[in-house]
């Protein structure tokens, strides 16, 4: 019998470099040819070196033998880590039939740079030229003589503003590091392992900086949010076979100079003159006499912390599908999709002649490019040519959003070939899949997800094209589950909690916007009419909300048990702030974007308010608080009456009567079992009054579908879910969408386009039904009572013009699949699959219920299930004839 552990991880990741948490928790994932294979105890072995580890000696830690089904989140408990150290590591598993698996592959992980006294490097930067608005990128460089026998060698790096590493010539590292932060607060830090990249004698290390987040433009907030221009900071730690240690760290001996890239900015795009290339600049032997003394920073208060969200990579390489000339003269291609990344462009010419590509999501009715909706944003980058045969470009610290690329000037004929899109996101692996019978559904899918990786850059942010590509809390709240059932969001999100804590107020109000980016410290909210507060209900909750949604995913306490007080002080700050447990009705965004749907920001204000208690009251539960767990259940109770009373008259018509009072009431509990039943009906009734169609916009749109299908309503939510007719999402896949858009209405056949002033085609907040898609319609359900899927809900719910789905997830245990047909004569099958050492509760829809060919127990609807795959077979009838 086949019994394996396989894929170790340590901290989410697959070997992880420069790690600063001095209690690493170890993954693991068991592999059994047998059903209901489980584990019932485990050994970890930790070392200092491997030779030790494959003798079998855990110098730093040896677990012993642990009785214990756990694979997830096992906290080492061994010797303390050093600043640097290389740890190694193996487990083995044994069975519930006592069978225990050879060791695992060795695993290893190595720790950062543990106090910040070890940082012996300076901030280096460039003084900025006069008179440009935009600045150079710089370019900096050291040489440095090795000597033989190097061991080890690594790169600690940061910026404020980005770099990009280079090592004899080489490009190592990701785009966009060190990534967004509030860079007041904290930056984080990278390691690179440059071992392979070092040579004996001369050796030359340096980096071309970017102004990035931290000096360039953010947002609409302008350019200088953080800083005037970037500096850099790094240090190679070279360990030699004799046990020596030698450092090469930035301070005033490295040389900087402009180079190419004429500026760069995120919003702005790119120009990059090749005739200024500093050939060789980043290989020993090149003559820097020409270079200036870098400009030394007096040095940085906030925190380095090790990286913690996972980088940001091009994943796919995108060609375009139609290539047309305009009558200018200049060629417009269409990528077929609208992406987030950028274009590399092939080109011959002479040295001078300058090339642009402008990026735009949509065309004009003239077949032109539509900019009007980049507001302040410049999406081109322009390349100047040093006529040298054939040049490849791409830009380095800019990014567009665009299916649309127009270039202009270029000489010659281009074609299909010359161009491609780089698709660029942070990296977080797609862990699930949906496939229905359904074409449109399908469409629907793909745009979720390439919504999703248009916005996950560092932060999750709400639109990648126009001067704003923020980390809106709103939209990443009512979109987090469906993100972890598309991808790995763990450590993706925790480090946006982290960016959440490090501006939360004073007061204990989550802000509506995270990182900070000068949000706060330019009052925004005071000089737009109370516009901008710093604790709008539906966004300031992402504040638990996320931290909940990992757990349920992940099974992660530590981050509930970190931002513990945080999420206290956050449902505080609500409760003072509200009136006999009413929220006031200040101004907010209220149910944003929803249609001819205000609903009253005092009833929104108050429901989420519930919601905060009562997730709060359940994350005290996970960490064994149980006077919290009873007192925030007795708020969300409290709050829950004070709701009724205020807002609810005894037909069950909630105040306010939209589509998004009756979904949140619905979800948050607020309702007694016989106003449920009442408030269903005239959601439902609102619903049939619009057509058949949705009116809720960013915080009603996630629940809706969930609270139709909680309440005895699927029939309505297919019916959502495949309406056609404007307001919709196939509305938009009707016309074209290949993204989620901000709006419903960003383009209509009645209005054409909406207001320039804010209308994204690429925006995921509506793109939150994924999460319902997940759950009902493919059938993959979180257990709370076993988190981060120990044991799921499988509970597929056919229905609609739906015929067939083919879910799957890859939980931190494997892989759970669940795939349905539902043929003509109402025979409905379905196949499941439980990975090793975990669980599911299936509930099979229709009746004479048969489990691999033998007939259920009549009446049995429910199965509880080991690993394996199982088939089941029953006769369905929708619950609506
Ligand atoms: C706009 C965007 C964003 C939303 C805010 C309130 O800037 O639509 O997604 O969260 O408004």
């Amino acid at each position: 019998m086949e019994w394996q552990v396989i894929d170790g991880r340590t901290e989410y990741m697959t070997n992880p470099l420069g790690l600063d948490e001095r209690a690493p928790r170890f993954f693991w994932k068991l592999r059994s040819d047998e059903r209901n294979a489980a584990q019932s105890a485990y050994r970890i072995l930790v070392a200092s070196t491997p030779e030790a580890l494959d003798r079998d000696e855990g110098d730093m830690w040896d677990s012993g033998e642990v009785e214990s089904d756990r694979t997830t989140h096992i906290v080492y408990e061994g010797k303390p880590l050093q600043s640097e150290g290389q740890y190694f590591w193996k487990v083995r598993s044994r069975n519930n039939g006592g069978i225990i698996s050879a060791w695992s592959d060795t695993y290893f992980w190595t720790m950062g740079l543990l106090s910040r006294q070890e940082w012996k490097g300076s901030w280096i930067g460039r003084r900025a030229e006069p008179n440009a608005e935009l600045q150079p990128s710089p370019y900096v460089r050291k040489e440095f003589e090795a000597r033989s026998g190097i061991r080890r060698a690594t790169a600690y790096a940061t910026a404020l503003g980005l770099y990009e590493l280079h090592v004899n010539g080489r490009t190592v590292g990701e785009r966009f590091a060190p990534g967004f932060t509030d860079y007041d607060k904290r930056v984080q830090t990278q390691a690179y392992d440059v071992t392979p990249w070092l040579t004996e004698g001369a050796n030359a290390i340096g980096g071309i900086l970017g102004d990035g987040w931290y000096s360039g433009t953010v947002g609409f907030l302008g350019n200088h949010v953080y800083g005037e221009r970037p500096f850099f900071l790094l240090q190679l730690n070279i360990e030699y076979e004799d046990g020596t240690r030698e450092s090469i760290a930035t301070d005033a001996s490295w040389r900087i100079a402009k180079g190419p890239i004429v500026y760069s900015d995120m919003i702005k795009g790119e120009t990059y003159d090749a005739r200024l290339e500093l050939t060789g600049w980043d290989l020993p032997g090149y003559d820097d006499s020409g270079w200036e003394q870098p400009d030394v920073r007096a040095g940085y208060n906030g925190l380095l912390t090790a990286m913690m969200e996972p980088p940001v990579r091009v994943t796919q390489t995108l060609k375009p599908i139609s290539i047309r000339r305009t009558e200018q003269g200049t060629f417009i291609y269409d990528m077929g999709q609208n992406m987030v990344g950028w274009t590399e462009i092939k080109v011959r010419g002479a040295r001078g002649a300058k090339v642009t590509a402008s990026h735009a999501e949509m065309l004009n009715p003239d077949g032109s490019l539509y900019l009007d909706n980049l507001r302040v944003a410049v999406q081109q980058d322009h390349y100047i040519l040093k006529g040298d045969g054939e040049e490849r470009y791409e830009p380095r610290f800019t990014f567009h959003g665009y299916r649309y690329v127009e270039l202009i000037g270029y000489p010659g004929e281009p074609d299909l070939d010359t161009i491609v899109g780089k698709v660029v996101h942070s990296d977080t692996k797609p862990t699930g899949s949906l496939r229905t019978s359904d074409p449109m559904v399908n469409q629907l899918i793909s745009n979720i997800s390439w919504g999703q990786r248009g916005n996950f850059l560092s932060v999750p942010t709400d639109c990648p094209q126009r001067d704003e590509r923020l980390g809106w809390t709103g939209d990443a709240q009512i979109f987090a589950r469906t993100a972890s059932y598309n991808m790995d969001v763990s450590r993706f999100f925790a480090k946006f909690m982290l960016d959440m804590i490090d501006c939360q107020q004073p007061s204990g109000a989550f802000t509506d916007v995270a990182p900070d980016a000068g949000w706060i410290r330019h009052k925004m909210w005071n000089t737009r009419l109370n516009w901008f507060a710093p604790d709008n209900a539906g966004w300031g909750d992402a504040g638990v909300v996320i931290p909940w949604t990992l757990y349920l995913m992940y099974g992660d306490t530590r981050i509930l048990d970190t931002h513990y007080g945080a999420m206290v002080r956050w449902v505080e700050y609500l409760r003072t702030n509200s009136e006999g447990l009413i929220r006031p009705a200040y101004a907010n965004y209220g149910d944003w974007l929803s249609i001819e749907a205000d609903t009253p920001n005092e009833v929104l204000a108050t429901a989420y308010f519930a919601y905060s208690a009562q997730l709060l009251s359940r994350i005290a539960g996970a960490l064994g608080k149980r006077e919290d767990e009873a007192a925030y259940s007795r708020l969300h109770e409290d709050i829950a009456a004070a709701f009724r009373r205020e807002f609810v008259s005894e037909d069950g018509r909630i105040q306010g009567g939209t589509q998004t009072v009756y979904v949140l009431a619905l979800q948050f509990g607020l309702l007694t079992d016989e106003l449920r039943k009442l408030a269903v009906g005239h959601l439902a009734a609102d619903i049939e009054s619009r057509g058949g169609r949705l009116s809720t916009g960013f915080l009603g749109v996630g629940y809706l579908l969930p609270a139709l299908t909680d309440n005895g309503r699927l029939d309505v939510a297919y019916g959502l879910l495949t309406q056609e007719e404007f307001p919709s999402w196939m509305y938009s896949i009707k016309h074209g969408a290949t993204t989620i858009w901000e709006r419903w209405d960003g383009w209509t056949e009645h209005g054409g386009f909406q207001t320039p002033s804010m209308n994204s085609f690429n925006h995921y907040s509506l793109g939150s039904v994924g999460e319902w898609m997940y759950r009902y319609l493919g059938g993959i359900e979180a257990d709370p009572q076993a988190p981060g899927f120990r044991r799921a809900i499988v509970q597929p719910r056919p229905g609609g013009r739906i015929t067939s789905a083919d879910a799957s997830y890859e939980s931190l245990h494997g892989r759970y699949e669940s795939s349905w047909t539902l043929e003509a004569d109402g025979t409905f099958k379905l196949r499941v699959t439980v990975p090793a050492n975990a669980a599911a509760t299936v509930h099979v829809p229709g009746s004479r219920i048969v489990l691999d060919g033998r007939p259920a127990q009549e009446g049995t609807t429910s199965f509880e299930l080991g690993s394996g795959s199982y088939e089941f077979e029953s006769r369905f009838s929708s619950n609506w004839e």
